[in-house]
């Protein structure tokens, strides 16, 4: 795994697909506790459509689609 330092590229008209083993997002050193069943307000940032508020539920490690990783 490692950090897309100038984000990932998304062309016009094509989709981008965020999953574990794949590309993800991922919280690194997060300043609070994320407590399973809870939601994380965050900000996804396009370089020509601006930002987009989005709502991220929290699951469990072990839910389907969670798995864990350093
Ligand atoms: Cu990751």
């Amino acid at each position: 795994m490692r950090e897309l330092v100038d984000g990932l590229p998304l062309p016009a008209g094509t989709t981008a697909e965020l999953k574990p083993g794949g590309h993800h997002l991922m919280f690194i050193q997060p300043t609070r506790a994320l407590p399973a069943g809870g939601q994380v307000d965050a900000t996804l940032v396009f370089e020509r459509a601006g930002r987009m508020p989005v709502v991220f539920e929290v699951r469990p490690l072990g839910a389907a689609g969670a798995r864990p990783h350093y």
